[in-house]
């Protein structure tokens, strides 16, 4: 209700606004601009309002902004190799003795729709009046392809080992593999590296033992090694399959709580988790079997022939009655939701840095200290690594809030020609 007024006053502000300004080239940048900090404006309204509502329309209308703008950067840009308007005025616009802060205005937008193209994979790419390389990265996007097929790569152990190729260190080392992966697995072949994966700390873990809760690295890479069993048609592997929770009052912290206390339980009961049906991916962007699916968000807590397994073993009457699957039905509310958090690391919770305030001193220890702990670890190995879809959205999110502020800050450091240079 709020949000609608709000949208529509606020559209009637941006057709007033654009109504009032003529149609010479300035004022279209300004309109622009103004409709891009409307676009920032309404995301951040709608990503306050719900992680849900940001899903659908905020993302949604965020597309829309990019749609506009690259309306009229079709003609600025250029097809056919016609003299594009825009780049001509730009460099009419440079002779002419004008101020550079209206230049790199003119050049910070040319960048920022040159970059709403390349976002959008489905424009072809060929209409592009600047080339490829003549376009500077922008450094609020990631190359989700790469990214993804990377993450890919950390997620799947190689065969015989129990743990993927995470190396000691972080470099550039991920990428190689992932490029000359053949030559390496020659090079490899007599090396025993597996002894090397003990040691091995999960790549998805920022910084040092220091810089992270008690034990993060070590609990990161035991609950993979827990959720990724070697052989999942193994007759001892049991399981614990779970949809989230859906009653409509349950925003998405709930649900993560919930996930949170399923996880602990399927720990203490050596059981591997596997996730169904869960409501915020019920939509066309969660396509074919990611939809309703974690999988869709985030990659999937555990392997797909562990999935496969799990399902099948549901179907059988024996399976249910000798304990090799069970359901959240099995389990009480207060076994899920304040149910004992394992202990198999110890208690490291007690090792935390004081970080609760009240009324100007820190406090040390304090109740659900533990609770606190294994839920920040639950939900970290959960969101390990995003799917491409989650990679895409957020490219999309940063590139309509931050764009065009980090388009100016890439002009700047342009040789003062550009874009001549590249036509
Ligand atoms: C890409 O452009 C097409 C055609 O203009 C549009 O239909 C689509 O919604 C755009 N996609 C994104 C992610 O902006
Ligand atoms: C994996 O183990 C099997 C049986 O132990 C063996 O035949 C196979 O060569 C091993 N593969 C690799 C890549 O080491
Ligand atoms: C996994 O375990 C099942 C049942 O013990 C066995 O039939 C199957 O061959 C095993 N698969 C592999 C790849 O070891
Ligand atoms: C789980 O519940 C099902 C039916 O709801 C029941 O048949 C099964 O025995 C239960 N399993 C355990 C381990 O309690
Ligand atoms: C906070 O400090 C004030 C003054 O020292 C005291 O009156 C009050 O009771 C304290 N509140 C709590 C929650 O400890
Ligand atoms: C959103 C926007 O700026 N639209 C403009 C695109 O260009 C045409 C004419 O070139 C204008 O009429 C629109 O207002």
């Amino acid at each position: 209700m709020e949000q609608t007024t709000q949208k529509s006053s606020l559209e009637r502000v941006v057709s007033q606004r654009a109504l009032q300004m003529g149609s010479s080239f300035p004022c279209q940048i300004c309109v622009m601009g103004f409709f891009c900090g409307v676009c920032i404006t309404y995301f951040f309204l709608a990503a306050l309002i719900s992680f849900g509502a940001m899903e659908s329309k905020g993302v949604a209308f965020s597309t829309l902004s990019i749609g506009i703008l690259s309306q009229n950067s079709t003609s600025d840009i250029g097809i056919n190799g016609d003299p594009i308007p825009l780049v001509r005025e730009t460099a009419w616009r440079m002779n002419s003795p004008r101020v550079n802060e209206q230049q790199d205005d003119d050049k910070a937008s040319l960048l920022y729709s040159a970059w709403s193209v390349v976002l959008n994979e489905s424009i072809d790419k060929d209409g592009m009046l600047l080339s490829r390389s003549s376009i500077p990265e922008a450094p609020h996007l990631e190359n989700c392809q790469l990214v993804t097929q990377i993450n890919k790569f950390w997620d799947n152990p190689r065969e015989n080992e129990t743990v993927p190729s995470w190396t000691t260190w972080k470099g550039s080392l991920g990428m190689e593999l992932l490029h000359q992966k053949s030559t390496l697995d020659k090079e490899l072949q007599g090396v025993p590296h597996t002894a090397n994966t003990e040691g091995a700390y999960p790549p998805w873990i920022e910084g040092s033992d220091g810089d992270n809760f008690p034990l993060t690295r070590k609990v990161q890479h035991d609950l993979w090694v827990h959720q990724h069993p070697t052989n999942c048609s193994d007759p001892k592997v049991r399981f614990l399959v779970a949809d989230w929770e859906k009653l409509p009052g349950f925003g998405i912290g709930a649900q993560f709580a919930g996930m949170c206390g399923l996880l602990a339980i399927a720990i203490n009961e050596q059981r591997v988790l596997v996730t169904n049906y869960f409501n915020r991916a019920d939509h066309d962007g969660c396509e074919g079997a990611q939809r309703s699916r974690w999988s869709c968000y985030f990659f999937p807590e555990t392997s797909i022939e562990c999935q496969d397994r799990a399902f099948e073993l549901m179907k059988r009457r024996e399976a249910w009655e000798h304990g090799t699957v069970t359901a959240k039905d099995n389990y009480t509310s207060k076994e899920i939701w304040a149910g004992r958090i394992p202990r198999v690391w110890g208690e490291p919770w007690s090792y935390l840095q004081p970080t609760t305030e009240i009324n100007g001193s820190l406090l040390r220890i304090h109740r659900k200290m533990d609770r606190r702990w294994w839920r920040a670890q639950a939900v970290r190995y959960l969101m390990r690594f995003q799917s491409k879809y989650t990679c895409d959205l957020m490219n999309t999110a940063r590139h309509s809030a931050f764009g065009l502020q980090a388009a100016k800050m890439v002009v700047q450091s342009l040789p003062p020609e550009w874009p001549k240079v590249c036509l």
